[in-house]
């Protein structure tokens, strides 16, 4: 004679054995590091040759290039912009052999944002 509830005879049900309860995992998304690229005013490079490096080497209009340039000119530097550190790196590299090959003291640097 049985009495009593019937159990189930494997995987007794309880706490932490609800197969209904899902369990997420937060996955973090890692960004890269972006770095601005920089250029810096000097007495010596001429105006036009800022505004045709930052056409060549950044994609920028030629009004854009100037606003920026006067802008640098004005308040002694500015972003001209955020990169992955490789692609900064290469700017870089790109604006001051630009510079070094016209005679012009230019400077262009990177910095992490
Ligand atoms: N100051 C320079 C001049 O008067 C112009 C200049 C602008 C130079 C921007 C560098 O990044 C620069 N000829």
């Amino acid at each position: 004679m049985t009495t009593g509830p019937i159990m189930m005879a494997d995987t007794p049900q309880g706490p932490g054995n609800d197969s209904s309860v899902l369990t997420k995992t937060k996955s973090k998304t890692q960004r890269p590091p972006l770095y601005k690229v920089l250029l810096l005013n000097d007495d010596y490079t001429p105006m036009e040759f800022v505004v045709h490096v930052l056409e060549r080497f950044f994609g920028m209009s030629h009004a854009q290039s100037f606003d920026i340039m006067l802008t640098v000119h004005k308040k002694g530097l500015a972003v001209v912009g955020v990169f992955s550190f490789e692609v900064a790196e290469t700017k870089v590299a790109q604006v001051m052999d630009f510079a070094r090959r016209h005679q012009h003291p230019l400077q262009c640097t990177m910095e992490k944002e």
